[in-house]
């Protein structure tokens, strides 16, 4: 591996040598490392490395080509703002390609701490206040101008009915053992899909969006535990501003991990929901028309849904998609999503009351 590395870091022309290497587990899709390299004068830095799972992501390029005008338009708006910086080779590309599924980039490496869960309050209300502002620095960009890099992405409709059609011809013999799954997701597919069906039917406006908001995609600084910068844009793409939101606190308020076994430790923690709300909405408050208000927590449950019902495809599927851990992996996960959108429904009322009283108590600031 350390020599895969030396000549990538050759070609994006790093100087000194690779001394060593760690795997960053945190993704499900992409292969990420972080590589510390000896300068030429005995000082050390850290980069990122990542291989972008070219059949996840089959247009690289412009995903990369995405990511440089997202991050220029950031950087030409807020001059001092914290931004990713990508390294390039001697052609001025930002990546290299180097045959089947050899697609590699190279970041610096941002010395910070990420949190994967949370019971920090205040930690979480800033991660809400880095994933608004984030839409806010974008809301002047024009979306026409990115490259789709997954097509419908969030469309839930359209991911419930792949689930369904896969349900339906069961290639791994595997759909008898989760009708429990299957028919939990039936009862709730209309609502899930909801929102996704309006929005094709152009009733919330199209913005840009991150469209992976999960709190480890925000980097902290270690010592003032504030943002520095959000990470993962490769999903950046136009989308439903509430489904940023959904996806985030989907991730944060879990009382748990997103693919914990154990279902009794599984549960949608409204303080943490209220802390994000504060956060978010703070910042994105005037930005957002009503309907999109009032969207919010109904985005929460279709999100998390249309995340159970990925995982389970992939598990109907064999497994292609997300990297697993252990063959049931992608079951195990599917059921903790769904156990966690149960809950946001039982919780639904109190949620969209906090949602309420954190739209007035920001607007009376
Ligand atoms: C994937 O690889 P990662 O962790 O950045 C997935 C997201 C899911 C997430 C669930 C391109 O993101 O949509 O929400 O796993 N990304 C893609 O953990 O499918
Ligand atoms: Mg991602």
């Amino acid at each position: 591996m350390l020599d895969t590395i030396k000549k990538i870091g050759e070609t994006f022309r790093l100087p000194g040598e690779p001394d060593s290497y760690d795997v960053i587990t945190n993704g499900n899709i992409n292969a990420t490392y972080r590589v510390t390299y000896r300068n030429p004068d005995g000082s050390r830095k850290n980069y990122i490395f990542q291989r972008i799972n070219t059949t996840v992501f089959s247009n690289p390029v412009q995903i990369m080509q995405n990511i440089d005008l997202v991050t220029t338009h950031i950087r030409t708006k807020y001059p001092n703002e914290r931004t990713l910086h990508f390294h390039h080779t001697a052609e001025g590309k930002n990546y290299i390609s180097a045959g089947e599924n050899a697609f590699w980039r190279v970041m610096n490496w941002v010395d910070s701490i990420t949190f994967d869960t949370c019971d920090d309050l205040s930690v979480i209300e800033a991660t809400g206040a880095a994933f608004g502002r984030f839409q806010n620095q974008l809301s002047d960009f024009d979306g026409a101008k990115l490259f789709e890099t997954i097509p419908d992405f969030h469309n839930t409709k359209k991911r419930l009915d792949t689930l369904f059609a896969h349900v339906a011809e069961d290639p791994c013999g595997r759909v008898s053992t989760v009708q429990d799954e299957i028919a939990y997701i039936e009862s709730v597919r209309e609502k899930a899909g909801a929102l996704s069906v309006r929005y094709a039917n152009g009733e919330f406006p199209v913005r840009v969006t991150h469209n992976d908001t999960k709190s480890n995609n925000v980097l902290f600084d270690r010592e003032t535990k504030m943002p520095i910068v959000v990470i993962d844009l490769d999903t950046v793409m136009p989308g439903m501003a509430m489904y940023d939101f959904g996806d985030a606190v989907r991730f944060i308020a879990n009382t748990a991990a997103e693919d914990e076994p154990d279902l009794q430790r599984v549960s949608f923690d409204t303080a943490k929901f209220r802390a994000f709300c504060k956060g978010f909405i703070g910042e994105v408050v005037s930005g957002l028309t009503q309907p999109e208000i009032d969207s919010l927590v109904l985005a929460s449950f279709s999100i998390t849904i249309e995340l159970a019902s990925r995982f389970l495809d992939d598990y109907i599927t064999g497994d292609k998609y997300f990297k697993v851990n252990y063959p049931e992996h992608n079951l195990v996960r599917t059921r903790c999503q769904l156990a966690l959108a149960k809950d946001i429904l039982r919780k639904q009322d109190a949620l969209e009351q906090i949602v309420r009283e954190t739209v007035r108590a920001v607007s009376e600031k």
